[in-house]
């Protein structure tokens, strides 16, 4: 189709947006309610475009271009309606963007700015005490521009439908049933609400002064580890390209943040594999219960509690790498460097707000104490460094401290939807058949369509596996497989969309291919790997001859292992 964009033809494909159009273009459209990864509502109307013969200005995000069309972006009509819509929301929030937890992050903050948005209304800021009943999640409605952007997120993405928008007109706020704090819900954790919301009203439950007044007062040993999927990500917080690999400036950022050993998660992923590859070669001996779930995703977690209790004695009993690293650093490390578990401060650094939640389970204290005791998302290891002013982007590559830094490419990939089964495949194979494997790549458990399935030939068995990720995909495999419709004997659950590349604590991002260009990292990163198998890993034999004895020990039992709630 031809169109007219600001009195200059463009061609563009029939059925698309004005706002896709205009996006095509180079023509800028401010948004707010919009968000490429989800269904376009019109809500805000910062989006408005005037179009020839058009009575009203029209949204410019659900308005479908037409042959022909004459749209226009720049008129002082367009930008008035932009800038009186602003200033209503502008009435309704809060002024303390100095005190505010997305300061300089926020979209609504942009738009202000960028239109020069007077305060021209009288002040109408609603009186809410913030829902601060989730360890993982902070909601302050206060702050919240209207946008639904969370109530979408957790319906259409996760299948969740914990909130819905409720009064009508100037009261509507996005609310869960009743009003309940949000941890009484079947809320999961995940914080895609967070990760899509344009301000600050729903954010992760931020722990960054904590790590603050620890590194400051300095009187532990201060341990941080990073999981798979933060490397590929963090550097978007420094604007570098989406999909940039930054494990080596991430190393060096966190020991110049004053932090004693830099571990690494991935290790600990090749530990798990270790562990639940051997528990999966267990129950194919003992006959199952089959399928096996995989379960390093604490929200998949929290969901099979709350929602699907029948699966949980099929949930492997390993415990989410993070953890199992945590009860090392206070029971082997501690010994190592002789210092008790309790003078030890563990941070993990994690894609993920539901590992803020998982650490406060009973089932992993380790020694009296807890295995982690604080756990920091992508963005707000971001946001600490931005704080101490250290140069990211400029800072030399560094290596992890050993000797809980040594990893493979196969525990990079549980970083992105399929990596852990393809992780635990490439090690089950050779230690339960052992013999090499043909192809080390199984391709057909790659990839972000939401349901994956492969038939998987071990020597002759055929071995039905599946692998979902997104709540919403999550939630229609595990129907299916309560209705007995379909069998697996393998399957490998992640709560986020992508897995932990698309985590609730990532980056925001209004790339649309935010989530191919990270996993395309997470697979570089495995290609250019040394040794590509868990079971290979140096360190982790070292372990098991100093320490664990063989996988599911008596002491991997007590340490990596764990039980879930009823
Ligand atoms: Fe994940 Fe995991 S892969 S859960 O997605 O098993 O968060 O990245 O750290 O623990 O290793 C997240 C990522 C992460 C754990 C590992
Ligand atoms: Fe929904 Fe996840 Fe937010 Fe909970 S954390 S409200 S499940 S999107």
């Amino acid at each position: 189709m031809t169109v007219e964009i600001n009195g200059k033809s463009y061609e563009v494909p029939a059925g698309v947006t004005v706002l896709e159009a205009c996006n095509q273009a180079g023509v800028y459209v401010p948004t707010l309610c919009n968000h490429p990864r989800l269904e376009p509502t019109g809500a805000c109307r910062v989006c408005v475009i005037e179009v020839e013969g058009a009575k009203n200005l029209q949204p410019a995000c659900v308005t479908k271009v037409q042959d022909g069309m004459k749209i226009r972006t720049n008129s002082s009509r367009v930008t008035n309606a932009v800038k009186f819509n602003l200033a209503l929301l502008l009435s309704r929030h809060p002024k303390d963007c100095m005190t505010c937890d997305v300061n300089g992050r926020c979209e609504f903050q942009d738009l202000i700015y960028l239109y020069d948005v007077q305060d021209i209304f009288p002040s109408e800021v609603r009186t809410i005490t913030p829902d601060i009943s989730s360890p993982a999640v902070v909601r302050d409605l206060e702050k919240c521009v209207v946008c639904g952007r969370c109530v979408r997120a957790c319906s259409e993405l996760q299948g969740m439908d914990i909130y819905s928008m409720v009064d009508r007109g100037y009261e509507t706020l996005p609310q869960t049933a009743f009003e309940m704090p949000l941890y009484e819900t079947d809320c999961i954790s995940c914080g895609q609400c967070a990760a899509f919301c344009p301000v600050g009203a729903i954010t992760e439950n931020m722990n960054i002064r904590r790590v603050l007044e620890e590194i400051e007062k300095h009187d532990k040993v201060l341990i941080v580890q990073t999981a798979p999927a933060t490397r590929v990500a963090l550097g978007e917080e420094f604007g570098m390209e989406v999909g940039s690999i930054s494990t080596g400036k991430m190393v060096a950022a966190l020991r110049r943040l004053g932090f004693d050993y830099v571990f690494d998660t991935n290790f600990a992923a090749d530990l798990t594999i270790m562990e639940e590859g051997s528990e999966f070669l267990e129950r194919v001996k003992k006959g199952g219960p089959f399928p096996m779930f995989t379960s390093c995703c604490p929200a998949w977690i929290n969901l099979a509690e709350k929602l699907y209790p029948q699966f949980l004695k099929n949930l492997s009993s390993a415990k989410s790498p993070h953890q199992m690293l945590g009860a090392l650093l206070k029971s082997y490390f501690a010994k190592k460097i002789n210092v008790p578990p309790e003078k030890i401060f563990v941070v993990s650094i994690m894609p993920c707000t539901a590992k803020k939640d998982d650490i406060t389970r009973p089932q992993h204290m380790v020694n009296g104490v807890p295995a982690v005791d604080v756990v920091l998302t992508t963005r707000e290891l971001g946001r600490l460094i931005k704080m101490r002013k250290i140069p990211y982007a400029s800072l030399p590559e560094e290596n992890y401290d050993d000797p809980l830094g040594e990893s493979t490419g196969a525990a990079a990939i549980f970083g992105v939807t399929g990596g852990v089964m393809e992780a635990a495949l490439r090690t089950a194979y050779e230690l339960g058949l052992g013999k090499p494997l043909p192809k080390i790549e199984f391709t057909n458990v790659r990839g972000l369509d939401g349901i994956k399935e492969a038939t998987i030939d071990f020597d002759g068995k055929q071995l039905k596996v599946a692998v979902a990720h997104g709540g919403v995909n999550v939630r229609r495999l595990l129907d299916k497989i309560t209705k007995g419709e379909v069998y697996y004997d393998f399957v490998e659950i992640m709560a986020c969309p992508g897995g932990c590349i698309g985590g609730g604590g990532q980056p925001k991002s209004l790339d649309k291919d935010v989530l191919v260009k990270r996993m395309e990292a997470i697979y570089t990163i495995d290609e250019r790997s040394v040794l590509r198998k868990s079971h290979e890993n140096p360190s982790i034999k070292k372990l098991y001859e100093e320490f664990l004895e063989h996988p599911l020990s008596h002491v991997s039992h007590e340490l990596l292992h764990t039980t879930y709630m009823d």
